[in-house]
């Protein structure tokens, strides 16, 4: 049996990781049966980040790993239908979004005075008071450290939030009017998508990217249909 280990539900979504999102729709979309446990400190993870499965002996971290090692082992390749370069524009996309509006979300929730108490609130509000004063604060500053070394961190707000909204305009312009990004049929990219634009458009933060992706009305009634085909239960 799969078992995914991922963050417990937050801001009315399956998950606020959009990682760990993404991992558990794909399990949906390849209809695989899987249980979950839910971690609340991802440093006990085996890469220190969430998410990451058990199948029997093995552990697979990364979502894209898991990904990888699902499609394989239980022979579910989504992207079977797509030619060669449809794969490699879908490839895109994905890095698009993981490697770059990642952050800039990440910004807004863990950075930006606006809505960092709401954040705090969200994920932390569960703790007793003592450790509750502590903890969100220390990762908070972890955070700010990665998105230093990353880069984004070093940028103003209003040039990361014009880089995040080219990021989301693209992908509802890439969207279009398909019921699925790459066309008629649902693929692996969805998995991806469906995870970073609900995390922007659900949680109750109306930051600047959650403004922008809102804008697009392909994009909500996209982040819809996946909710309601996938995520009834
Ligand atoms: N490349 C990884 C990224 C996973 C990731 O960044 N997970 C975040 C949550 S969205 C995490 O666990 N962060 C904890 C930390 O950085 O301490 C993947 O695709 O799974």
């Amino acid at each position: 049996m799969i078992t995914l280990y991922q963050f417990k539900p937050t801001f009315n979504l399956p998950n606020a990781s959009p990682f760990c999102m993404k991992v558990e729709t794909f399990l949906k979309l390849a209809g695989l049966p899987y249980t979950v446990e839910i971690m609340h400190d991802p440093r006990k993870a085996p890469k220190g980040k969430l998410p990451y499965i058990t199948d029997g002996k093995s552990s697979v971290a990364d979502s894209t790993l898991i990904v990888q090692y699902l499609t394989k082992t239980y022979g579910k390749d989504l992207n079977q239908h797509l030619s060669t370069e449809e794969k490699a524009l879908s490839h895109a996309m994905k890095i698009m979004m993981e490697e770059h509006l990642y952050w800039v979300t990440l910004y807004s929730r863990w950075v930006d005075e606006r809505y960092w108490p709401a954040t705090r609130e969200a994920f932390f509000g569960h703790l007793p008071p003592l450790i509750k004063n502590l903890v969100p604060k220390l990762i908070q500053e972890s955070m700010k450290k990665q998105l230093h070394a990353q880069g984004t961190g070093r940028h103003t707000p209003d040039e990361i939030y014009a880089m995040g909204k080219q990021g989301i305009d693209a992908l509802a312009t890439f969207l279009a009017d398909k019921p699925y990004l790459m066309g008629d049929r649902i693929s692996e990219v969805d998995a991806t998508a469906y995870a970073f634009a609900a995390n922007l458009i659900v949680p109750p933060l109306d930051t600047p990217l959650a403004i922008a992706a809102r804008a697009h009305p392909n994009l909500v009634a996209y982040c819809a249909r996946i909710k309601a085909e996938y995520f009834n239960d």
